[in-house]
């Protein structure tokens, strides 16, 4: 197996482009998109060692989407008589795939002895993907958020894991900055979204598009829509609700394991996946320059893609 460890070498990440993230360490750009070292490592070794099955789900998105909600979500749907999310952070119960081959937590033994249907994520952008995903029958379900409440989470998202001892906050301005320039983990967010949503318009079948807002505004709609695309009708509105609820922020936030518990990984407290949870945060923390710049690069990237965002 190529392990994450043996590809590729510090020398090799010198000679790339590179950016201090928040003061904490590099991200470097790799095939046009940002990452740290490690998730390089381990989506060489993914993209190595993934073998798609016809049946496999992988939901995808870049950060502060709405991942957690989309794994709750997929969880309860496909595996809704066990409640796994009652003990288990949803990071856990569908785990993110460049994440485990970089900490080398999972194998190609451990993926072929997995029963089928497999569900698992990635935040790696559409270009990045193994080639045996692109090319399967397995499907994608995509996620998208409005870009002022992703930047806006990601900065207090990063505020909570990064700057823990007492440090100030990072600076609003600079964050903005550097999501706007498209320089940040997983960036530029404009090129992830778009890649996926054009691969949508081609291929219906194979990738569903959604959206934190239209999630928001039309629960019941978005997760019959999501149920059906994966091939797992639900039977009545009792069970729509039951998947609602399952997954929903109010009751995921409040549970135990949630809001004490640990990502094993990189000691994320869970509690940092479960902020707010609600569309036009941006509103509190943006200048009206700041909105104004935004919706002008968003209008500029969007052009002619027949793709808009609510905010
Ligand atoms: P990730 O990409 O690091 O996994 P992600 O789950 O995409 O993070 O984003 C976290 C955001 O989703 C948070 O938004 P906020 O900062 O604006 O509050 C979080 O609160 C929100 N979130 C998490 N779980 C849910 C849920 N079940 N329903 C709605 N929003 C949720």
């Amino acid at each position: 197996m190529a392990t994450a460890s043996s590809i590729p070498s510090q020398e090799l990440f010198d000679q790339l482009p590179k950016h201090l993230h928040w003061e904490a360490y590099n991200i470097y750009q790799w095939e046009g998109f940002w990452y740290p070292a490690a998730v390089i490592r381990g989506m060489l070794a993914f993209r190595s060692n993934y073998k798609a099955r016809c049946d496999d789900v992988i939901l995808a998105s870049s950060l502060k989407t709405g991942t957690t909600w989309l794994k709750a979500l997929c969880a309860c749907i496909m595996d809704y008589h066990d409640d796994q999310l009652s003990s288990k952070n949803p990071h856990l119960v569908v785990k993110t795939l460049e994440y485990e081959f970089a900490g080398e937590t999972l194998n190609p033994d451990d993926l072929s002895g997995m029963p089928s249907p497999r569900l698992f994520h990635t935040h790696l952008p559409y270009s990045a993907l193994p080639e045996s995903i692109k090319n399967s029958e397995s499907k994608i379900v995509y996620i998208t958020r409005n870009p002022s409440d992703t930047m806006v989470s990601g900065w207090h998202y990063f505020n909570k894991i990064l700057r823990r001892n007492n440090q100030d906050p990072y600076p609003f301005e600079k964050e903005y900055n550097n999501f706007c320039a498209g320089v940040h983990s997983y960036g530029p967010f404009f090129d992830h979204v778009l890649r996926y949503w054009s691969e949508s318009l081609k291929r219906p079948n194979k990738i569903l598009f959604l959206k934190y807002e239209e999630l928001k505004r039309d629960p019941k709609g978005q997760v019959k829509r999501l149920a059906s695309f994966l091939g797992r009708p639900l039977a009545g509105e009792d069970e729509v609700d039951k998947v609602i609820w399952g997954s929903s922020f109010e009751r995921l936030k409040n549970l135990e394991v949630n809001k004490n518990g640990e990502l094993p990984f990189g000691n994320v407290p869970n509690s940092a996946f479960f902020r707010l949870g609600k569309v036009g945060d941006w509103e509190n923390y943006f200048t009206a320059e700041m909105k104004q710049g935004l919706d002008e690069i968003t209008r500029m990237k969007l052009e002619g893609s027949g793709l808009d965002f609510e905010s």
